[in-house]
């Protein structure tokens, strides 16, 4: 540490430093990102409640009614009335809250080890958690689809099966899951299921289609107990803002403690302290925006990745793995290794992220990416693939 501090114009000299060398979302740089740039007005919000801390939600007693606000509006959102839950850090808290309900509840007339369910497409934050929660781990085999098979998931069940997971809008190829079938099976066996729609969850609700083909996913699917949704991805809020959302109010009590010296007598949250600032973002953008306006930023998001899906198909060397249902676009080419080409787009200036499973190339096309960026991006890539 200095001893004697720096005079502000120096120190944001040094701060613009620092801030250039980052990324900014505005630049349609940045492809393999699930966060965007925030609209204005939700950063508004956030520096006018930067000083809030939930975790005494006493002393911030508005802020707390936003937060009960927000969680009102997401439980609508996902068919369910009266929820219980939380604006949390992200998804991995979010994940990491509905296990550890999912695991208590077990503990209470189980004694083995829990075991969890899960599909071989989930996130990696549930590695941590089943680390943490020292849980074991039941992977679920891929269908030709690159979903969870629904057909083997019975046959994983047995008396230490704590929860199943299932995933609408999964990290690599942003496929929603069989969610329906599994709710189920899941519902047949009294299962605790869990949901991760931290990227569908703002998502799918609105997208267009006739009734036939909607994706059944939320709280509609009577075994589903719980839900991540994070407004710091589709839901456009800055970090850090995820959603957990509980079917029974019972289940967030699991997590209750007693937090004598504070103004609320118990706590239900991992996090003690914690930002209302990402809560009053949210709060601000669901308000701001309305079903109309996340509608329209859904409808734009599906309709460049549908236009870059067509180019993709049309180009040559180029195969794209599945069909997109939300806005991700996975694909190889026949000349390059994906890292290969992630490695030249990178000299470009492109950022794309290479999923393991499958090995591929993968575009995220959230709301900062423009059709030009995609025009300019699908040049570069040609022209990489003719280079020896
Ligand atoms: N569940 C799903 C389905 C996810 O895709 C993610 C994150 C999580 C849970 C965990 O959420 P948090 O990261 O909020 O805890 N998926 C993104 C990913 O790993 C996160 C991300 C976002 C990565 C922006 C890069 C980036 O620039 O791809």
């Amino acid at each position: 540490m200095l001893d004697k501090g720096m005079d502000k114009e120096k120190l944001f000299e040094k701060l613009f430093d620092y801030k250039k060398m980052d990324l900014d979302y505005a630049s349609g740089k940045i492809l393999g990102s699930m966060c965007t740039k925030p609209d204005p007005i939700a950063l508004e919000a956030y520096k006018l409640f930067i000083e809030t801390n939930l975790g005494d939600p006493g002393l911030f007693t508005g802020t707390a009614l936003m937060e009960r606000e927000v969680i009102g509006v997401l439980g609508e959102l996902l068919h369910l009335f009266n929820p219980s839950g939380h604006i949390v850090t992200g998804g991995t808290e979010a994940n990491l809250m509905a296990m550890a309900v999912a695991k208590k509840l077990f503990l209470e007339n189980h004694e083995g080890v829990p075991e969890v369910i899960l599909p071989e497409s989930a996130h990696f934050s549930f590695k941590k958690i089943t680390s943490m929660l020292s849980l074991k781990p039941v992977y679920v085999p891929l269908n030709d689809e690159y979903k969870t098979d629904v057909s083997v998931i019975e046959s994983l069940i047995n008396d230490n099966t704590m929860a199943i997971v299932a995933i609408a809008g999964t990290t690599e190829l942003g496929l929603v899951d069989d969610i329906e079938k599994i709710s189920e099976i899941a519902y047949k066996n009294n299962i605790y299921l869990h949901i991760d729609a931290a990227f569908g969850g703002f998502i799918i609700p609105f997208l267009e289609y006739d009734n036939e083909h909607a994706l059944n996913f939320d709280f509609k699917c009577k075994g589903v107990s719980s839900i991540t949704i994070d407004p710091h991805k589709m839901g456009l809020a800055p970090v850090p803002a995820g959603g957990i959302i509980f079917r029974y109010s019972e289940h967030l009590e699991k997590l209750a403690v007693e937090t004598p010296y504070l103004t609320k007598d118990k706590q239900t949250t991992i996090v003690g302290t914690r930002s209302g600032a990402g809560t009053a973002a949210i709060w601000t953008l669901l308000n701001y925006y309305g079903k109309e306006g996340y509608k329209k930023a859904v409808t734009q998001a599906i309709k460049l990745t549908n236009y870059t899906y067509e180019k993709l198909l049309d180009m040559e060397n180029i195969n794209v793995t599945c069909k997109p249902e939300l806005n991700i676009i996975s694909f190889t080419s026949n000349i390059k290794s994906p890292k290969q080409v992630k490695q030249e787009l990178y000299e470009y200036g492109w950022r794309i992220s290479v999923s393991a499973n499958p090995y591929a190339m993968r575009l995220v096309l959230m709301p900062h990416v423009k059709q030009e960026h995609i025009d300019n991006f699908l040049k570069d890539l040609n022209e990489i693939l003719k280079r020896e």
